[in-house]
């Protein structure tokens, strides 16, 4: 790729034009939007499972329409994420390979397990809202497709955030026993949800180029700063306490201060050893396995009618 050819494709990024799929696009600039969405659409499918858990366990049928309805939304989101990285010349089988043989990533946060209700308001709660403090800004990221399929997730997300609180303020105002729930869970929850954001930004290594094109528009550490700010005030309503002795006020940066991330949990989660790593690849593989006979038979289906002689 030569020099000058960089330089126009900056250029045009500078100017905020969107990168569509036909354009011409450095290599670089094409693999690390294939990592990212491909990341992002298995965070999405393994993501259905913690609270898919609770699908049929939910105590109301109000409760059991909202969460069948959010974990589908999810299945949707995968769905279009994984259309978005086809464009950059990536097959939706290829990806799928490489998740189900564990070599792709996907998000650290789903492999924390959940053992009780209060769990999947958590998850609603500070998991949606930690994926939309950060995926509004890539409403305005850089490349067409990305950038498009973002404002419809993010719409929904804010629907599942709500559902998540709600079950929170439910639980924050009922029983001494449901209250310890939704502290237990808020407790478990906390400090896995600041680790999506990603490494400190001293330790990302992708972060300097991604915001240089304009993937990505703020840095990780910026993003969880404006998650921590978003959050405390709910949780002080809730009446709930956030598990971090550190975390002060600070008036000098008008921001929270915080404890330290146990970045040596992180770096075990991705490396596949959290608690629950080998079982949602498990839960992964046995779908695809259980599901070949459904795509043998689309396929059967459209081979046939590719046959068929028009009249
Ligand atoms: N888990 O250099 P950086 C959702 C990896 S929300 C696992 O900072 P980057 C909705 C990273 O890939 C969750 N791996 O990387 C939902 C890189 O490895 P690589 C999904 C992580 O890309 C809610 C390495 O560490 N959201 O699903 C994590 O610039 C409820 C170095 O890191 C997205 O994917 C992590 N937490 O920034 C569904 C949003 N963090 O690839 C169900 C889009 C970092 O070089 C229920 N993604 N790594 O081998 C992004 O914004 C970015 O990719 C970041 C990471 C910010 C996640």
């Amino acid at each position: 790729e030569s020099e000058e050819f960089l330089k126009a494709f900056q250029a045009r990024v500078d100017r905020e034009e969107k990168i569509e799929p036909n354009d011409p696009m450095p290599e670089g600039y094409r693999r690390t939007l294939v990592r990212q969405i491909g990341q992002h659409a298995h965070s999405e499918i393994v993501g259905m499972l913690p609270e898919g858990n609770w699908i049929t366990r939910a105590p109301s049928l109000r409760r059991k329409i909202a969460l069948l309805a959010k974990v589908q939304d999810e299945g949707g989101h995968g769905l279009y994420l994984y259309s978005a990285a086809e464009t950059l010349g990536v097959s939706r089988e290829q990806m799928t390979e490489e998740l189900l043989s564990g070599k792709a990533k996907y998000s650290s946060i789903f492999n924390y397990p959940t053992p009780t209700w209060a769990d999947i308001g958590a998850i609603g709660w500070l998991v949606d809202g930690a994926a939309i403090m950060n995926q509004i800004p890539l409403c305005r990221c850089s490349y067409g497709p990305y950038a498009r399929a973002m404002i419809r997730v993010c719409k929904e997300e804010s629907f599942h955030q709500r559902q998540g609180y709600e079950i929170m303020m439910t639980l924050a105002k009922g029983s001494e026993e449901q209250k310890e729930m939704a502290q237990d869970a808020l407790n478990r929850w906390w400090w896995p949800s600041l680790m999506m954001f990603g490494p400190s930004d001293s330790e990302s290594t992708n972060s300097d180029q991604s915001m240089m094109w304009k993937i990505k528009r703020f840095s990780n550490d910026e993003l969880r700063q404006k998650f921590i700010t978003a959050t405390v005030p709910q949780a002080e309503y809730l009446g709930l306490t956030i598990p971090d002795p550190d975390l002060r006020w600070n008036e000098k940066t008008q921001a929270y201060d915080h404890g330290e991330i146990d970045w040596a949990e992180f770096k075990a989660v991705i490396k596949g050893d959290g608690q629950m790593n080998r079982d949602r690849l498990r839960a992964r593989n046995k779908a695809w396995d259980e599901g070949a006979w459904v795509r043998e038979a689309a396929l059967a289906h459209a081979r046939k009618r590719a046959d068929m002689k028009p009249i």
